[in-house]
C-alpha cells in the first residue's frame, strides 16, 4: 500500500531477476521485515534471523547524492537495529543505528522509519544489523550508481554482480554470543566463510548450492565486494585471474591490478574482473588473514565458480587461487598501502592539511583479572577485554545521542583522552601483565564543528598484537599513512600521503602497527568509532565522537524523527 505502482512492479523484478543485473533505479523506499526463517547449510538446518526472509539481504540501489526511506520492522524475537555502513547521514544520526550510542532498540513488534542521506559516495556500501552479534546474518548491499548523465571513472562492465563474503555458525549465533560473554575467553570461531550466503564445494553438504558466476569469454564484469564477517579480514582471489580494484568505501581508487586482495571486515571494494582466460571453471575463494599467534581462527575456505559461457571440455576439478599464507602481515599491508583514490580532476581529494586537532590513541586487547565465581577462559586465567586509550567502552543503556540532544547527566562522560595516558613501548615484543588491565567507562570525545582532525591509531601488542579494521561513522577520512612499529610523531608525518590517499570508512591497523587518518568535521552529531571485527567491539575497542553544531542553521544537527524507539 505503500508502494507505488511503479516501485511494486521493480520489487516484483528484483526477486524474480537475477539480483546482480537489475537496476532498481526509481526505488526510493523499501520495507525491511526482520524475521526468522530457516536456513540449511552444512548438512544442518537453524533459523536465522533475516531481512524479507532473505539471506543475503535484499540488495538497496540508489543514486550518489539521494535519501531515501525504509521502513524497518521487528517481526523477530530480539532486539535489531540497522546501519546503512558507509552512508553519511549529514546532520542526521538519528537513523545510523548502532545500539545504545544513536538510538535504543527496535523492539520485537515495533518498527521504525529510517532515512539514508548519501552524500558523494559512490560505488558499493553495505547495511547491516548494529545489535549484539545479529549483523552475522542481517546484512546485504547498498550500490550507489553515478548520478544519471554521469558514469563510472573506468569502461562500463558487461554486468555487475555483488559478491558478498560471510562468515556461518552451525551454532544459533545468539548462542555464540551468549557462550562467549560467560566464558570470558575467545568466541568459538565459525563453521565456514560463505560468498552470497553459500560456503562452496570445500565444505560438506554444500557442492548443490555452490554460487556460480556465469562468463563470456571477452567480458569485463564488477564485483561489488563487501566483506561481511563478523570476526575477520579475508584474502580473495580468482584462479588464474587478475582483478583490479577501482573503488573502496564507496569512493574511487586509481586502478590497482594484483593477485588478490585483502578485504577488512566493514570494507568494500569495487573490482573489475576480465574474462580473458582459457575457456573453464575457476574457483573464486576467500579466506582468513589472522596474525595473533595464539588466537583460534576458522581456518577454512569459502569457494564460488567463475563458469565460460560456451562449448568445451572443462578441468574436472577448477583449480585454487594463490592466497597468502594465512599470516603474512607484509601481504596484506602491501596491498593496503597500495590503494590510492582516483584523484582526477572528475573525482578531486581535498585531504585537509592544517590540522587543528591531533588525536592519538592506542587500539589494545586486554584483560581483566578473574573475579569471583567468574568463569575465565582468557589467558592465564583472565577475562578478555579491549580498549581505545586504555578505556574499555561500556555501552550505556540509554543512547549517547538521545542523552546529548535531551541534555540527559549521567549517561556518558566528555573525557576521552586525547593522547594514551601512558607511554610505553607499545609493540614490544613482551609487556607486563600490569599494562594489560584497561579502565571501564562510557567517554566521549566534543569535537568542535568542521575542526580538521588528525586521528593516530596506534596498535599495540598487549596480550596479543593483532590487526584491526577501525570504522568511523558519518565520515570517510583519508588514510594518510600506515606504517608498522610504533608511530613516530616527528618522522613519520613527512612521509605522509597528501596527493591521492585512499578515502575510506574503514581501515585496518596494521599488526604491531599504526594508520594515520584525517577529516574534516563538518557533520555534527554523534559518531561511532569502534573496531569492526565484532569479538573486539563487544570486548570495548571502541569510542564516540561529538561533533558539536555549527553557527549556521544548515551546519547543526537535524531534530529527531518522531517515531525514535524507546528504551
Ligand atoms: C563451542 O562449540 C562447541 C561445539 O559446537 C559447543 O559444545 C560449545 O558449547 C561452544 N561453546 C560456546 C562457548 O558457545
Ligand atoms: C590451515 O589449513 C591449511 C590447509 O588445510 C594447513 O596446511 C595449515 O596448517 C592450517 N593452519 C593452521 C594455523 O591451522
Ligand atoms: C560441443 O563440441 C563437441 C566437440 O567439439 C561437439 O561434438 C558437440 O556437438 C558440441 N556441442 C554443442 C552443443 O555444440
Ligand atoms: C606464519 O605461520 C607459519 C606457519 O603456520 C609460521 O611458520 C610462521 O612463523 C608464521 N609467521 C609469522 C610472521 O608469524
Ligand atoms: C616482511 O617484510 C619485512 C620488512 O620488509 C622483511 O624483513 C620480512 O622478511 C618480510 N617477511 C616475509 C614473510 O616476506
Ligand atoms: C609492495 O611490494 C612490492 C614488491 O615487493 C614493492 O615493490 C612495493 O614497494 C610494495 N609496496 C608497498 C606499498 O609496500
Ligand atoms: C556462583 O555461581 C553459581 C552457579 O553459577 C550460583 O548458583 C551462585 O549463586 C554464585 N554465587 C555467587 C555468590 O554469586
Ligand atoms: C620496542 O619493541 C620493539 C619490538 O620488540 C623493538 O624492536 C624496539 O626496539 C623497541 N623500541 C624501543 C624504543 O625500545
Ligand atoms: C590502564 O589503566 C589502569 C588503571 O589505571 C592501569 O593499571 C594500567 O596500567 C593502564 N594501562 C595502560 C596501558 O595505560
Ligand atoms: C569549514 O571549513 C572549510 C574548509 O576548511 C571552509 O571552506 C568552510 O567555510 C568552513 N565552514 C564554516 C561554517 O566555517
Ligand atoms: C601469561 O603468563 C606467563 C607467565 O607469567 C607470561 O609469560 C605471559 O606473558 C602471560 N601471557 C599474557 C598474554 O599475558
Ligand atoms: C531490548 O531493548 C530494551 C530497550 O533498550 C531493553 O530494555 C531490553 O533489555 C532489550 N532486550 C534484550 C534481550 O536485550
Ligand atoms: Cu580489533
Amino acid at each position: 500500500m505503500l508502494l507505488s505502482k511503479k516501485n511494486f512492479l521493480c520489487y516484483i523484478l528484483a526477486f524474480l531477476l537475477f539480483d546482480g543485473l537489475l537496476h532498481c533505479h526509481a526505488r526510493h523506499y523499501y520495507r525491511f521485515i526482520v524475521k526468522e526463517a530457516p536456513y540449511t547449510r552444512l548438512c544442518s538446518t537453524k533459523n536465522i534471523l533475516t531481512v524479507n526472509g532473505e539471506f543475503p539481504g535484499p540488495t538497496i540501489r540508489l543514486y550518489a547524492g539521494e535519501t531515501i526511506t525504509v521502513d524497518v520492522y521487528n517481526k523477530a524475537k530480539d532486539n535489531i537495529t540497522i546501519h546503512w555502513h558507509g552512508v553519511k547521514m549529514p546532520r542526521y544520526p538519528w537513523t545510523d543505528g548502532p545500539e545504545y550510542i544513536t538510538q535504543c532498540p527496535i523492539q520485537p513488534g515495533s518498527k521504525f522509519t529510517q532515512k539514508l542521506i548519501l552524500t558523494t559516495e559512490e560505488g558499493t556500501l553495505w547495511w547491516h544489523a548494529h545489535s549484539e552479534w545479529s549483523r552475522a546474518t542481517v546484512y546485504g548491499a547498498i550500490i550507489a550508481y553515478p548520478k544519471p548523465g554521469t558514469s563510472y571513472p573506468y569502461p562500463k562492465p558487461h554486468a555487475e554482480v555483488p559478491i558478498i563474503l560471510g562468515e556461518w555458525w552451525k551454532q544459533d549465533i545468539t548462542a555464540v554470543y551468549e557462550g562467549f560473554l560467560a566464558t570470558g575467553g575467545d568466541p568459538n570461531v565459525s563453521d565456514a566463510f560463505t560468498i552470497n550466503g553459500q560456503p562452496g564445494d570445500l565444505y560438506p553438504c554444500s557442492k548443490p548450492d555452490t554460487i556460480r558466476l556465469y562468463v563470456d569469454h571477452g567480458k569485463t564484469y564488477l564485483l561489488r565486494m563487501v566483506n561481511a564477517a563478523l570476526n575477520d579480514i579475508l584474502f580473495f582471489g580468482i584462479s588464474g585471474h587478475q582483478i583490479t580494484v577501482v573503488g573502496a568505501d564507496g569512493s574511487y581508487t586509481k586502478p590497482l591490478t594484483r593477485d588478490f586482495v585483502v578485504i577488512g571486515s566493514g570494507n568494500t571494494l569495487d573490482v573489475l574482473f576480465h574474462a580473458n582466460q582459457k575457456p573453464d571453471k575457476y574457483y573464486m575463494a576467500a579466506r582468513a588473514y589472522s596474525t595473533a599467534p595464539l588466537v583460534p581462527f576458522d581456518n577454512t575456505t569459502t569457494t564460488a565458480i567463475v563458469q565460460y559461457n560456451g562449448n568445451y571440455s572443462s578441468s574436472s576439478s577448477p583449480s585454487l587461487p594463490y592466497l597468502p599464507n594465512y599470516n603474512d602481515t607484509n601481504a596484506s599491508f602491501n596491498f593496503s598501502a597500495s590503494v590510492r583514490s582516483l584523484a582526477s580532476e572528475e573525482y578531486p581529494v581535498s585531504v585537509p592539511l592544517h590540522v587543528t586537532t591531533q588525536i592519538i590513541s592506542t587500539v589494545s586487547v586486554n584483560t581483566f583479572p578473574c573475579g569471583f565465581n567468574e568463569t575465565c577462559l582468557g589467558t592465564n586465567g583472565t577475562r578478555f577485554s579491549a580498549s581505545m586509550n586504555n578505556i574499555s567502552f561500556l555501552l550505556p543503556s540509554i543512547d549517547i545521542l538521545q542523552a546529548y540532544y535531551g541534555h540527559l547527566k549521567g549517561v556518558f562522560g566528555g573525557s576521552f583522552p586525547k593522547f594514551p595516558p601512558f607511554i610505553f613501548n607499545f609493540t614490544a615484543q613482551y609487556l607486563p601483565m600490569i599494562l594489560e588491565i584497561p579502565k571501564v567507562g562510557t567517554e566521549v570525545y566534543f569535537l568542535d564543528y568542521n575542526s580538521t582532525v588528525e586521528f593516530v591509531l596506534q596498535g599495540t601488542n598487549l596480550v596479543s598484537g593483532i590487526d584491526h579494521p577501525i570504522h568511523l561513522h558519518g565520515y570517510s577520512f583519508y588514510v594518510v599513512g600506515l606504517g608498522l612499529g610504533n608511530f613516530d610523531p616527528k618522522k613519520d608525518p613527512l612521509q605522509y600521503n597528501l596527493i591521492d590517499p585512499p578515502f575510506l570508512n574503514t581501515v585496518t591497523v596494521p599488526k604491531n602497527g599504526w594508520a594515520a587518518i584525517r577529516f574534516q568535521a563538518n557533520n555534527p552529531g554523534v559518531w561511532f568509532m569502534h573496531c569492526h571485527l565484532e569479538r573486539h567491539l563487544t570486548w570495548g575497542m571502541e569510542m564516540v565522537f561529538i561533533v558539536k553544531d555549527g553557527h549556521r542553521p544548515e551546519d547543526r544537527l537535524l531534530p529527531p524523527p518522531p517515531d525514535m524507539p524507546p528504551c
